[in-house]
C-alpha cells in the first residue's frame, strides 16, 4: 500500500468524514460522507461524495477511508525547533527552586542554548532538529514554523535559518521561517541592547533577507529581553524590507507588546498570558492572530491564564502551537498541545482544531495555500482513526493518525 502518488498523478479519498475547517460550513466545517479529489498535488474537490463531479470520480489512486475522519494536515505555527543541546539541567534546577528569570539573569537560560547552538554546523543543526521534526510529522503535521534566535550573531542567525530551510529538503514538510535575532542580548552586549540592534539584529536581517531566508520577523518583548521601543526599531527594519512581523508578547508581564505588534499589522502576537482587553481589541482590529502556547505555560507552572474570554469578546483569531524550545517548552506534540489548550485554557474543540489548522495558517500568512480542506489549496491532509473529532483533543499521549498527505503525496505513518 501507500504507493506514492506522483506530483502529476490523481487521487481520490472517498467514504470519508471531513472536518474541512471551512468557516462557511459551520462548526469544524463538517461534511459527512465526503470525498477529496487531488490533481497535481492540489485539492480540486472537497465536499459531499454524492456531489463529486463525474470527471473526478476516477483517479490513478482511489482510497476508501472506511468512514475515517479527515482534517487539514496540522500546522505548528510557533517553534524554536532548530537548536543545539537541551536544558534538562536547568529543568532540574527549577525543580530545586530556581525561577526561569533567575536562571536567565545568571547567564543560563537562552544564553546557554546559544552556546550549544553556535557550536554546531548547519548539518549538525539539521541532524539535531530531525528527531523533533519527525515527532511532529508523525502526528499529521505538514507545516512547521521555525525561528532563529539562538545564534545572536549574524553568522549564527543565518546558520540557523539555513538549517531550517534545509529541513524542507530532507523531509516532506513546508517550513516557514522567522528571524528572531531580537530574542535575547548576548553576554558581550549585556546592557547595550541598542548597540546589539545596530550591530547585529538589523544588519543581520538585511543579510538574511537577501539570502531568501526570512518569511517573517519576530522578537521577544519582555523585561529580560527587548522593550517595545526597541522592538519598534526592529519592526521598522522589517517594514523597510517588506517583511511581515510577529512578536513574543505579554508572556511574563504586560509591556503592551501585542498592541505595538498590532500597530505594525503583525501576523501574530504569541504567548499573551498578561494581555489586557485593550491589547486583545487592538489585535482583533489589525487581524493579528493570538497564538497561545500551553507548553510554556505548563513548563513554567504559570498561573496567569491567557485572557481567552477577552480574546473571544474582541473576536481575535486564536491559534495554538508547541513553542518547541529547550528552555520553556520541550514539547514536540501538537496533539498534546490541543489537549493542554482544552484542559488548561478551556479552549473549545472548534478553537483547538482551528488553532492547529486554519488559524495557524492565518498566523503564518499562508491561509491561501493550506489550513482548510478546499479546492485550490495544497493537498495537505491528515486521516484519523477516530469516531469523532473530540478524540483528537481528549486523549493524552495517544496518536490516532492513519495517514498524512503532503502536496498530494501519501506518507506512511
Ligand atoms: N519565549 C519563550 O518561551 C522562549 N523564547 C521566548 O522568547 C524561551 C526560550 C528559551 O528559554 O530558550
Ligand atoms: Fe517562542
Amino acid at each position: 500500500m501507500n504507493r506514492n502518488a506522483d506530483m502529476e498523478g490523481s487521487s481520490l479519498w472517498r467514504n470519508v468524514r471531513l472536518a474541512t475547517l471551512r468557516e462557511d460550513l459551520g462548526p469544524l466545517g463538517v461534511i459527512e460522507k465526503g470525498a477529496v479529489a487531488v490533481r497535481g498535488g492540489r485539492i480540486v474537490y472537497a465536499g459531499a461524495e454524492g456531489d463529486l463531479p463525474s470527471d473526478l470520480s476516477s483517479a490513478d489512486q482511489v482510497i476508501d477511508c472506511e468512514g475515517r475522519w479527515m482534517t487539514p494536515a496540522l500546522i505548528d505555527c510557533h517553534t524554536h525547533l532548530v537548536h543545539g543541546g537541551n536544558r534538562a539541567r536547568e529543568f532540574q534546577l527549577r525543580l530545586e527552586g530556581a525561577t526561569y528569570e533567575e536562571i536567565a539573569r545568571a547567564g543560563g537560560g537562552i544564553v546557554s542554548t546559544v552556546k550549544a547552538t553556535n557550536a554546531l554546523s548547519v548539518e549538525e543543526l539539521v541532524a539535531a532538529a530531525l528527531p523533533r521534526l519527525d515527532a511532529l510529522l508523525s502526528e499529521g503535521v505538514s507545516t512547521v514554523e521555525i525561528k532563529s534566535g539562538y545564534g545572536l550573531n549574524i553568522d549564527a542567525e543565518l546558520k540557523m535559518l539555513r538549517a531550517a530551510r534545509q529541513l524542507e529538503r530532507v523531509r516532506p514538510v513546508r517550513i516557514v521561517t522567522s528571524y528572531l535575532a531580537a530574542h535575547a542580548t548576548p553576554p558581550e552586549y549585556r546592557g547595550r541592547n541598542a548597540d546589539y540592534l545596530d550591530d547585529v539584529a538589523l544588519p543581520g536581517l538585511s543579510r538574511a533577507h537577501a539570502e531568501g531566508l526570512v518569511d517573517a520577523v519576530d522578537g521577544f518583548c519582555e523585561g529580560i529581553a527587548f522593550s517595545p521601543a526597541e522592538m519598534a526599531r526592529v519592526f521598522d527594519g522589517a517594514r523597510a524590507l517588506g517583511l511581515p512581523v510577529k512578536l513574543h508578547a505579554e508572556q511574563l508581564s504586560n509591556l503592551g507588546g501585542a498592541k505595538l505588534a498590532a500597530s505594525y499589522g503583525a501576523l501574530s502576537a504569541d504567548h499573551l498570558e498578561y494581555l489586557d482587553a485593550d491589547g486583545a481589541a487592538a489585535m482583533a482590529k489589525a487581524g493579528t492572530v493570538a497564538v497561545l502556547l500551553p507548553g510554556a505555560f505548563y513548563t513554567l507552572r504559570e498561573t496567569q491564564l491567557p485572557p481567552v474570554e477577552a480574546l473571544r469578546a474582541a473576536q481575535t483569531r486564536i491559534a495554538i502551537a508547541t513553542d518547541c524550545n529547550p528552555g520553556t517548552s520541550p514539547l514536540t506534540s501538537l496533539l498534546l498541545t490541543m489537549n493542554m489548550s482544552a484542559t488548561l485554557f478551556r479552549l473549545t474543540l472548534e478553537e483547538c482544531l482551528a488553532g492547529v489548522t486554519r488559524e495557524a495558517a492565518r498566523s503564518l500568512g499562508i491561509l491561501q495555500e493550506t489550513g482548510t480542506l478546499e479546492a485550490g489549496k495544497s493537498a495537505d491532509l491528515a486521516v484519523w482513526n477516530i469516531e469523532a473529532p473530540a478524540e483528537l483533543i481528549y486523549r493524552i499521549g495517544f496518536n490516532p493518525l492513519s495517514e498524512r498527505v503532503f502536496k498530494g503525496e501519501r506518507i506512511a505513518r
